[in-house]
């Protein structure tokens, strides 16, 4: 492991809830790879959950409380990060959220406050932790989001979280801009559906999921390994000269135009 090629690099993860979650796939991609890792947990409610998948990434690996919507949190995780490692090579955000409520009816009635909350958590989040994790990158870095191509075309539903990732991979393009001089790196990987926590309980998912493997050029749904892979070349040296992109990986389901 200590010959991998992230080996000696220190990487922060946010969002992984359980192991499902696309930030476990990428977490155990950076580790396999010879990565440090340090993570977070929303709250209490998925605590236990990180902490337990945390220890298999090895004995000691930190864990603390961040929720992306406060300031605060942000300002004390870091405080965490800088004092257990003491700098940062590598940060993954793969966090969303809209009220559920946006993601059933039309778009045209989000809500003033449901359009806040979207893009606080899904887009802004990037920039607030990019901006805490950039003064630890001494050495250069590279930091990965996650989106979805209801970024870019009309997907039934994905309503207001398709223009909350609309903003997230704008801001992708303008933090590298900001982070090229500082050799930071930063990308979003557009993921095909996932059957993770934020998928259940979607309205029609399954049957999305089935659309994709009809009509995706592979005929089938990308799995997490792929997703974490592709996290894994965008985190290495393998990446280096990648920024600012939004790289799909959807089985091609993208390039279709029928
Ligand atoms: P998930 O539920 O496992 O992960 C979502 C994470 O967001 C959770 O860990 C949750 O705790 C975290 N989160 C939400 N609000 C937060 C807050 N206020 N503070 C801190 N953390 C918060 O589901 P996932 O599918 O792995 O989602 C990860 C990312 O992948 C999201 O950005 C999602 O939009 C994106 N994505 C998912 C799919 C899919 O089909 N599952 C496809 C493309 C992109
Ligand atoms: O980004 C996502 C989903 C993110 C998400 C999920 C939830 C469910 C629970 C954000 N907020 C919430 N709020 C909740 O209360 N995906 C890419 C998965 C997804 O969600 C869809 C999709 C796909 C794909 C919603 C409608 C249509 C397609």
């Amino acid at each position: 492991m200590s010959e991998g090629i992230l080996s000696g690099r220190v990487g922060v993860v946010f969002g992984v809830a359980n192991k499902r979650s696309i930030a476990w796939a990428i977490a155990q991609a950076w580790v396999a790879a010879g990565a440090r890792l340090i993570f977070n947990y929303q709250g209490e409610r998925v605590r236990g959950n990180v902490e337990e998948l945390a220890a298999a990434c090895g004995p000691d690996t930190p864990v603390a409380q961040c929720d992306v919507s406060r300031d605060d949190e942000i300002a004390g995780f870091f405080d965490f990060v800088r004092s257990s490692a003491g700098r940062v090579d590598l940060l993954l955000h793969s966090v969303a959220f809209a009220p559920r409520e946006a993601l059933e009816g039309r778009f045209i009635d989000t809500t003033r406050q449901a359009f806040a909350v979207a893009h606080d958590i899904s887009a802004y989040s990037l920039v607030a932790v990019s901006r805490a994790a950039a003064p630890l990158m001494t050495d250069g870095g590279s930091i990965v989001t996650l989106s979805y191509y209801g970024a870019e075309k009309v997907v039934p539903h994905y309503n207001v979280m398709g223009v909350a990732k609309a903003s997230l991979e704008a801001s992708v393009r303008y933090l590298a801009h900001d982070l090229g001089p500082q050799r930071i790196r930063v990308n979003a990987i557009s993921a095909g559906p996932v059957n993770t926590l934020a998928a259940r309980g979607i309205s029609g998912f399954m049957e999305m999921y089935k659309h994709y493997e009809a009509h995706a050029p592979l005929r089938r749904n990308v799995t997490l390994e792929e997703v974490g892979q592709t996290g894994l070349f965008l985190a290495s040296d393998g990446g280096a000269g990648i920024t600012g992109q939004t790289i799909y990986v959807d089985s091609g389901y993208s390039v279709m135009g029928m």
